[in-house]
């Protein structure tokens, strides 16, 4: 596995294993709706790429970062066949303190369903200092992060399908 920072901007080359069929959620936050929509897109946009179709992809959308962790359990619920789930949102640092609330409560929780459940779900949160920031990683200087969390969803749908002990091929 890679740990070479990587700034990816566009969707990567990413080979399905034999017979990996991902069913990937979404579930993205409406706060900050230019950055979440921009990581939203690319993550679709990843996934098609490797070869899911519409169906394989089910989306969900949530008022604010808060939801995500119902969101996730929800979508859950809706869809039992999903091998993977990113969960979007932005979390921008305001005047007041709701930043820090927000993301280690959303962080925390997103854990815990992803241990206790027996789906991954990705954490596709964004925690800024400000508006700038979040903009360089939803398309701008630092890539899209969109990319990525979907690459990470493709990798981890493949860990909870595998079978045997033989070892994969990120
Ligand atoms: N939700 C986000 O996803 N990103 C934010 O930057 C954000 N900022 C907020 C700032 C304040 C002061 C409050 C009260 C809420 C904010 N929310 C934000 C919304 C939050 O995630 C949730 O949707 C609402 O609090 C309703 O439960």
């Amino acid at each position: 596995m890679s740990t070479e920072l990587q700034v990816i901007s566009q969707a990567q080359d990413y080979q399905l294993a034999d017979g990996d069929t991902p069913v990937v959620g979404i579930v993205v936050s409406d706060w900050n709706p230019q950055i979440t929509g921009t990581l939203r897109a690319a993550a679709v946009e990843q996934l098609k790429h490797v070869g899911l179709s519409e169906e394989d992809i089910k989306i969900l959308e949530v008022p604010g970062s808060w939801e995500l962790p119902f969101g996730v359990k929800k979508i859950q619920m809706l869809h039992s066949d999903l091998t993977a789930i990113i969960a979007i949102g932005s979390v921008i640092k305001g005047d007041t303190r709701h930043d820090e609330y927000i993301n280690s409560a959303v962080t925390s929780a997103l854990m815990q369903i992803s241990l206790v459940g027996n789906t991954p779900v990705i954490l596709g949160l964004l925690t800024t200092e400000d508006e700038q920031q979040a903009r360089d990683r939803a398309g701008g200087s630092h890539g899209n992060k969109g990319y990525e969390w979907a690459l990470s969803a493709l990798k981890m749908s493949q860990l909870k399908s595998q079978s045997s002990k033989k070892r994969i091929g990120f």
